[in-house]
């Protein structure tokens, strides 16, 4: 590659520009910290196994006994949750002799199938909990010890070894759901070998197991996300297993082709099966769609059917429960997020309402009009049901009439719609995909505020938090932080959040990752770096930024502004902050006339706008903004000079804007080096091995512009230009050319500038640059967030 072409795209290529004013809007996250940032500010820590992966099935976070359980590949650990953590504990389990190769003989795959995927982890009592894995496509469970509270042991029991059929898939990826209630375990899943029967099973304790009808085509191609028991009321007879899931069901219209749907469906813990009809089949089985949409124009809607995860928001009390849920859209063609919380309440309304009703398969879906019997299908046996003269005492004594009807009607008519109708969040136009979610209801200053993490298809998690406005105002989304957790990118796929220890707990198929909640001190030691970043986990004590403890040491004034996130207001006399602004020192650079020039200023945050003003010398008015136009461009990282006039020469100020609070960032004296002044110091001597502009005669520029580079790699480095270029501004290469933005500027400037080997030459490349050399990674098209904002600039003059 031509140097000269090397500058041009390096400079396009790094600058990223944008149209209009450069401020990216909060949908970008505060702060970016990387996997290595978490590790060494101990933000992080990471357990990957004796073997590098643990091919991590199963998560079970362990509040009572301070332990995390993972289920992997041939193997279960047990971690410590304080300070010794990980201080693990394995515990082999192969398939059984043989096993394995009858798998690999029935035609799958060794190394991803014929293992024993432990893929079930719940406590069973004090000191024992139940796994199951896929035993190489035999599922298996077992009993294991794991001790008594304060001990640390992990072994199985291998007398307790049985046939874990209905109880865990027979393979490693299938979604999966299970809860273990009472002694027994349910399961939402495919349980036959083919993994085409697809079932909610209750097994494991003393009644014969249960299983739903399979000539009911009661579940499409479900994929379970999660199964919990949820009390409706105080009366534990009431209480009941929901499971929330997709299917892909028939057209609901009666029209061809099938659609997605995401469902909430639910059975009674106390359901026994019927007498004469659905014997050992579930009785009281009934399930809801789960709506969450996005009105359009007109009468169009986004929906968002496809639910990704689930995650249940258990109230402190008082309060019914509130459940998160993520979703994706279905579309080919449109890729979008959209999270909607449901309160408990209104599930529990739409099961009281109208079943739904179908004549006949090609008929439309209605509410049924006729008369339910009694008691109302779905309904527990409980003191509601056994009133004197009605003996309903379990489900087998219910009418068969009742039991007819619940199996021609377990769908209800009516949708359950998300809290104030629509989503809290939605996300589209994402670099990633969305897997897991978390919420923590934490107490800020200034109200109660629901922190969101989810975990990502690259192994990172974001903190989001909604800010609800007046009325039916759409929710202003804050991203406070991405966090790079797995080195390499692999989709989460377990997140458990321990309130307790302010811990989130993270796997992926790798391994698995403890993560603090939150590190205040990592937005800075200023008073408005610490309200900017608006994370409701932290305050300005005064002193520094520090976790925010509601009620707690009030003689400490507690500086915090979720909602505004206005420093202004907040941090008044709070610190030097003012001060500081007039001591941002000011760093000379130089530019050449007629060729191009770089000021930088990076913002600390990607939320902040940059504004630019200019200080004429001589000039004894105040600072001008500085006027961008064809010539003086800013861009998301400074001002680009395409061609330097020696009127530019003055002092620029980088001021940021962010939620309207302004701080000096950088502040550069720009000499204007005159072509006169360039001959003197770089006297003409071209030479035969000095790269030449495209079919144009040697450049005397190109030793000047080299002199900056080799200050920038060193000498030994010389033939690796070409290298470090592609390496930190432009992989691959090609595409770098193919951006838009860049051949916009690059046809412009390419045909301006003659491609001389100085055209991309500027002086701010060599701060820039070796910020770039050290921090290594590129981070998309989007900016380098994390680099300090004030660091003082290099700058290298010619010499
Ligand atoms: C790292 O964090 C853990 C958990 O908060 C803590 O117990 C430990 O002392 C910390 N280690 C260091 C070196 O700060
Ligand atoms: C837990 O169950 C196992 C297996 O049934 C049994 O051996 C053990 O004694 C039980 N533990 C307690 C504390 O009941
Ligand atoms: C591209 C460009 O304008 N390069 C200029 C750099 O400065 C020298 C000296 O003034 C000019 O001759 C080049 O044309």
């Amino acid at each position: 590659m031509a140097p000269s072409a090397w500058a041009v795209c390096c400079l396009l290529g790094g600058l990223l520009l944008r149209g209009g004013s450069p401020n990216p809007g909060p949908s970008v996250p505060r702060l970016r910290l990387s996997f290595r940032d978490l590790l060494s500010a101990n933000r992080s820590a990471i357990f990957l196994g004796p073997r590098g992966s643990l091919d991590l099935q199963a998560l079970y976070l362990d509040e009572y006994r301070d332990r995390l359980f993972l289920g992997g590949r041939d193997a279960i650990y047990s971690l410590r949750l304080d300070q010794t953590w990980p201080d693990p504990r394995e515990v082999l389990w192969p398939p059984q002799p043989g096993q394995r190769e009858e798998c690999v003989h029935k035609g799958r795959d060794l190394l991803a199938e014929c293992a024993n995927f432990v893929r079930v982890l719940h406590p069973h009592n004090r000191t024992h909990l139940l796994a199951c894995g896929t035993g190489a496509f035999q599922p298996t469970c077992a009993l294991l010890a794991v001790g008594h509270r304060g001990e640390h042991v992990l072994h199985l029991e291998p007398r307790s070894m049985e046939s874990g059929r209905g109880r865990c898939p027979h393979e490693p990826s299938r979604p999966f759901a299970s809860t273990f209630v009472g002694g027994e375990l349910y399961t939402g899943l495919n349980a036959d070998f083919l993994g085409h029967e697809a079932m909610i099973f209750r097994s494991g304790g003393p009644r014969p197991a249960l299983r739903s009808d399979s000539d009911q085509n009661l579940l499409h191609d479900p994929r379970f996300v999660l199964a919990a028991r949820i009390p409706d009321n105080s009366d534990p007879d009431d209480d009941k297993v929901y499971f929330f899931f997709s299917e892909t069901v028939p057209s609901p219209d009666g029209g061809p082709g099938r659609v997605t749907i995401s469902r909430v469906g639910r059975v009674c813990v106390n359901d026994a099966g019927g007498q004469r009809v659905l014997v050992n089949k579930w009785s009281t089985f009934l399930k809801a769609r789960l709506l969450c949409s996005v009105p359009g124009p007109g009468s169009a809607e986004t929906h968002f059917d496809q639910l990704e995860d689930v995650f249940l928001l258990w109230p402190n009390s008082g309060k019914s429960l509130e459940v998160y849920a993520l979703f994706s859209t279905v579309s080919a063609v449109f890729q979008g997020y959209a999270i909607c919380v449901y309160h408990m309440a209104d599930i529990w309304e739409v099961f009281k309402g109208p079943f739904a009703h179908q004549d006949g398969p090609q008929h439309q879906w209605g509410p049924y009009g006729g008369k339910v019997p009694f008691p109302r299908p779905g309904m527990c046996p409980s003191k509601m049901t056994a009133q004197p003269g009605r003996p309903f005492g379990s489900t087998k004594d219910y009418p068969d009439e009742v039991l007819q009807f619940a199996r021609a009607h377990p769908l209800m008519f009516r949708p359950v719609r998300p809290r104030r109708g629509r989503p809290v969040l939605v996300k589209t136009h994402l670099a990633q995909q969305l897997r897991q979610i978390v919420v923590d209801r934490v107490e800020a200053e200034d109200g109660t505020y629901d922190v969101i993490f989810l975990g990502t298809d690259s192994g990172s998690v974001l903190k989001v938090i909604a800010l609800q406005g007046a009325g039916s105002a759409e929710p202003e989304e804050v991203v406070l932080e991405e966090l790079q957790v797995f080195k390499v990118p692999t989709p989460i796929t377990e997140m458990e959040i321990s309130v307790k220890r302010q811990m989130l707990y993270v796997g992926s198929r790798l391994g698995v990752a403890r993560l603090q909640l939150h590190q205040c001190e990592t937005y800075g030691s200023a008073c408005a770096e610490c309200c900017l970043a608006r994370d409701p986990y932290c305050a300005w004590d005064g002193a520094s930024c520090t976790r925010y403890r509601p009620g707690s040491n009030k003689r400490r004034f507690r500086r915090q502004d979720i909602r505004h996130g206005n420093p202004a207001l907040q941090c008044l006399g709070q610190s030097q902050e003012e001060e500081t602004a007039g001591l941002v020192a000011t760093t000379t650079v130089y530019g050449t006339e007629h060729n191009s020039t770089f000021l930088e200023c990076l913002p600390k945050s990607p939320q902040a706008a940059a504004h630019w003003f200019l200080q004429r010398p001589g000039d004894e008015r105040p600072e001008q903004q500085v006027k961008t136009d064809e010539r003086v461009l800013q861009t998301e990282q400074g001002l680009l000079f395409r061609r330097l006039n020696r009127l530019d020469a003055g002092t620029y100020t980088c001021m940021t804007l962010e939620h309207g609070f302004s701080q000096v960032v950088v502040r550069l004296a720009l000499e204007v080096i005159v072509p006169a002044q360039l001959d003197i110091l770089f006297p003409r001597e071209p030479r035969p091995e000095e790269p030449t502009a495209r079919g144009g005669p040697t450049s005397p520029y190109s030793k000047a512009w080299y002199k900056d580079i080799m200050q920038l790699i060193g000498f030994a480095n010389l033939p690796r230009v070409d290298e470090y270029c592609e390496r930190v501004w432009c992989p691959p290469w090609p595409h770098c050319m193919q951006t838009g933005q860049g051949q916009e500027l690059g046809g412009a400037g390419a045909g301006q500038e003659g491609e001389e080997p100085g055209a991309g030459r500027a002086q701010s490349d060599t701060p820039g640059g070796m910020r770039l050399h050290r921090g290594g990674r590129r981070r998309g098209w989007s900016g380098w967030a994390k680099w300090p904002a004030a660091a003082p600039s290099i700058s290298h003059p010619p010499s």
